[in-house]
């Protein structure tokens, strides 16, 4: 890939207090803390798969804002655009774990105000973006301001106008949205090169349509491929003439929180070396799986050399279509 990073993106970055129990967060007296955000959580992601990448966002001038900076550092992110704001807190989100649904989690965000939250389009860098080979964007950041709706147009807007690719995940965060018809706006993304989505997603673009079909809506809107993750059903990807669809791994869930970003990366990266859509699936599936067996995001992300040993160990499981 050319350029100073393979891939840029923007976005907020949470301080995580995971329970160390599970049960409902009332009984809950001891939190794990950890460093999450969909968006860094991609970008950890791709860095361990071996690409470079760089993080536009703003952390508080906090003991929490130095955590993320120490964290993305350590693991390979460039963090020479995320700006430490006097003015506000670094944002955090606690999880509660399998309950009311085993194996499912719960996420309570107190980020409202936050220094991401205060995210601007100046903070956005054309020159930063421009020296990328693609831009990842999500459908989180949107929502946190209208400020960080502007920087994260810009940041489209800059990788449109000068060719550079865009990957969009579609994440709609309910509990960030003032209204499902406000989410909606996130269509305007739909033609970005890869989308990546999940059923519950599709049901607020597209309601009552089958998932490829609405996949294929997307395609309709010029993306190249578009991604669905279906949880405990694995994932399909949807092309113009095609539909790849690939069964699940099945592990021991610790939170899976955090699943649908190792997924992205996996499938990013892959997607990026030539590999075939049906095996990107199936990296993308194993780097989910992976991410589920831990607390925090981005802890159980894979190297190749472990989604190799962890895949070997399983047996391949791909259906085609
Ligand atoms: O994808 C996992 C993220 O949702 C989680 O880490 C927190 O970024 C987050 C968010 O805004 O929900």
């Amino acid at each position: 890939m050319s350029g100073l990073l393979d891939f840029v993106s923007l976005g907020e970055v949470l301080v995580q207090l995971n329970a160390l129990s599970p049960g409902p967060l009332r009984y809950v007296k001891y939190f794990e803390v950890h460093v999450a955000g969909s968006e860094a959580n991609t970008l950890v992601g791709l860095s361990k798969l071996g690409y470079n990448c760089g993080f536009i966002s703003r952390v508080g001038d906090d003991e929490f804002g130095k955590l993320i900076l120490n964290t993305l550092r350590g693991e390979g992110v460039d963090v020479s655009r995320v700006k430490v704001d006097a003015e506000a807190p670094t944002g955090l989100y606690f999880i509660q774990r399998h309950f009311p649904v085993p194996g499912k989690s719960t996420v309570f965000y107190y980020r409202s105000g936050s220094a991401a939250s205060r995210m601007n389009a100046e903070d956005v860098s054309e020159e930063y973006v421009k020296g990328s080979k693609a831009l990842f964007i999500t459908g989180i950041t949107p929502a946190l301001s209208s400020s960080c709706s502007k920087a994260v147009e810009k940041a489209y807007q800059t990788a449109v106008e000068n060719n550079i690719d865009v990957i969009f995940d579609t994440n709609v965060r309910k509990k960030l949205w003032r209204s499902l018809e406000d989410a909606r706006m996130l269509a305007k993304y739909f033609n970005s090169k890869i989308v990546s989505t999940n059923v519950e997603d599709l049901e607020v673009f597209f309601p009552n349509l089958p998932v490829a079909d609405a996949a294929k809506k997307i395609i309709e809107r010029g993306c190249e491929v578009v991604v669905v993750k279906l949880g405990e059903e694995g994932s399909m990807a949807v092309t113009k003439d095609e539909i790849y669809k690939c069964e699940p791994y099945r592990v021991t869930v610790e939170d899976p929180i955090g699943a649908g970003d190792a997924f992205n990366a996996a499938f990013i990266a892959s997607y990026y070396k030539g590999i075939p859509i049906g095996k990107a699936l199936e990296y993308g599936n194993a780097a989910g799986a992976l991410a589920t067996t831990v607390r925090g995001d981005i802890e159980a992300q894979p190297t190749w050399k472990d989604l190799e040993t962890f895949m070997q160990s399983r047996g391949k499981e791909i259906l085609l279509r």
